[in-house]
């Protein structure tokens, strides 16, 4: 044991998580690494877990704010919101029982734009950070944490944090170790400067993250892999929107506004994105690159096969398999793969620059192209905005996607008024569906409205979707966007087949 712990001062400071866990106190904001299932603290979590379930048990109050990068696991989310031990959660998280206490009305809940958590908590919007629990792959004899596989905002936590936990992972490759890209050239206004990434591989800061020694008052040695769900094989209806696009895309590029390398892809996570990233392997695309949040599965492919050159993010979001793929390439991918802080890899600034190709899935889009990511029926929230708007809004190329009904067909993805709006009809360029893509760029309301019915909206609910439209138009009322407020919001109903 501390054969990766090169710093006599932090070795000195090993202990249990549950020793570790006395340090946590009711009412405190923990900051923690963590990002889709990777780099997560392993064990403290699950400690602080057990201690805030004996103080209540006794009948103490205690609970805590918790701040990461993204979603984490069930050892992180699950174990603290199923011991009722989280007050505040921020900025995104996908645990069904974190989502069934904040939809119960029993955990607050902020969901932030991925790249304005770090500045947010810098301009003091955010309160006071007492605590930073940070997963590391090691820690250097300065000190210094080389970070593992994902870094989120671990820089802001380790700067701003009275108190610092560091959880050392064995389980983690060395190799890691030059991968990641930490920028400590942000300051805060007004003395800010241009972020110097010109191309989607510059690397502009170190390899591993400053660690007050100081303020570090445990180390914890864990030996635990990440959490990593596996994807289904792509479906019909996944290959479908990927077909959509790929053909899209094809046609951008013969029109020429899009070279023929395609221009930096951001993509989501999930089947349909995964699936995208198969067909453009297929669709004969070369020299490609991704300035993205999360390396998935189908990157992997894209990176290996060499079809894709570079590919930045903030976070590995990989399979089992995936995983144990990205640990026997890795002397191949260190040379492709740049991760950074999230403030970077979802910087609106240099998505802009580059021209990002964005596609992310979204619950429902109305017919003027408003769309939601977040919530269902308007009120429960189903995961967060994540870093989709960071990218919406500054693509060159803003596409979101997803099947054209949910639950069995019973519920139309695209509906008369969106119940929650995430990106507004200003942000969001292409909606695709299985059915078909629509391009909205250059098109008034009413056109896209008639475009998205037509080539989007699924058989069974395109009569009721063009009759609302239709009556809208001759209603009372403006006919810039037409609406019918007292129905507007109403459930679609299917037609039968
Ligand atoms: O729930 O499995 O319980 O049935 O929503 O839907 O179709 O499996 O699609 O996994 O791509 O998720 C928007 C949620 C889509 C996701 C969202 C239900 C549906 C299912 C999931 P069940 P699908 P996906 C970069 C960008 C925000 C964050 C983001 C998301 C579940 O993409 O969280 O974009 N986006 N980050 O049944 C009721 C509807 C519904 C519905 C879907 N209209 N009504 N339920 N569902 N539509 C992310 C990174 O790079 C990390």
């Amino acid at each position: 044991s501390g054969e990766r712990i090169a710093n006599a001062v932090l070795r000195s400071k090993v202990m249990s998580a549950d020793e570790a866990a006395l340090r946590i106190r009711n009412g405190m904001n923990i900051g923690m690494s963590g990002f889709t299932g990777s780099g997560y603290p392993k064990a403290l979590p699950q400690a602080l877990a057990r201690r805030i379930e004996a103080e209540h048990a006794r009948g103490a109050p205690f609970r805590v704010g918790i701040w990461t990068g993204a979603s984490t696991a069930p050892e992180l989310d699950g174990a603290l919101a199923r011991a009722d031990g989280i007050d505040m959660r921020l900025p995104y998280q996908s645990d069904p029982t974190c989502r069934a206490r904040i939809n119960a009305g029993e955990m607050e809940y902020i969901d932030l734009h991925l790249s304005h958590v770090g500045q947010f908590v810098w301009f003091g919007y955010l309160g006071h950070l007492d605590v930073a629990v940070i997963e590391a792959t090691a820690i250097l004899e300065d000190g210094s944490l080389v970070p593992s596989t994902s870094i989120g905002n671990n820089k802001t936590w380790l700067d701003l944090a009275d108190a610092v936990i560091i959880e050392v992972n064995s389980r983690q490759s060395p190799a890691l170790h030059g991968m990641h890209d930490v920028y400590y050239g942000t300051a805060l206004p007004p003395h800010r400067r241009p972020i110097p990434i010109l191309s989607t591989g510059d690397r502009i800061g170190r390899p591993t993250l400053a660690c007050d020694l100081s303020k570090v008052v445990a180390v914890i040695e864990t030996d635990a892999p990440d959490r990593n769900s596996a994807f289904n094989p792509p479906d019909a209806v996944s290959e479908a929107i990927a077909g959509h696009i790929i053909e899209f895309l094809t046609h951008e590029v013969s029109r020429g506004r899009l070279p023929e390398t395609l221009l930096p892809i951001q993509s989501g996570v999930g089947n349909v994105a995964n699936a995208v990233l198969a067909g453009l392997g297929r669709g004969g695309f070369e020299g490609l690159t991704s300035y993205t949040e999360v390396i998935q599965d189908g990157m992997l492919d894209l990176l290996l096969s060499g079809r894709m050159d570079v590919a930045s993010a903030t976070a590995l979001s990989l399979s089992p398999a995936g995983a144990e793929r990205f640990e026997r390439e890795i002397e191949t991918l260190r040379r492709k793969v740049v991760l950074r802080t999230q403030e970077i890899s979802n910087h609106p600034e240099v998505i802009r620059r580059l021209g990002v190709i964005a596609m992310n899935g979204l619950i429902e889009a109305d017919i003027y192209g408003n769309v939601n990511s977040t919530h269902v029926r308007g009120s429960s929230i189903m995961n967060g905005i994540g870093g989709s708007g960071d990218f919406a809004r500054n693509a060159y190329l803003s596409i979101f996607m997803t099947p054209s009904t949910a639950k069995g067909g019973t519920i139309s993805a695209i509906v008369p008024m969106a119940t929650h709006v995430d990106h507004t009809e200003h942000d969001v360029q292409v909606i695709v569906t299985e059915r078909g893509l629509a391009d909205l760029r250059g098109h008034s309301p009413k056109q896209r409205a008639r475009i998205l019915i037509e080539n989007c909206a699924h058989p069974t609910f395109q009569p009721a979707l063009a009759d609302y439209f239709e009556r809208a138009c001759r209603a009372p009322g403006g006919r810039h966007t037409p609406h019918i407020l007292a129905e507007a919001l109403a459930p679609l109903v299917p037609r039968e087949r």
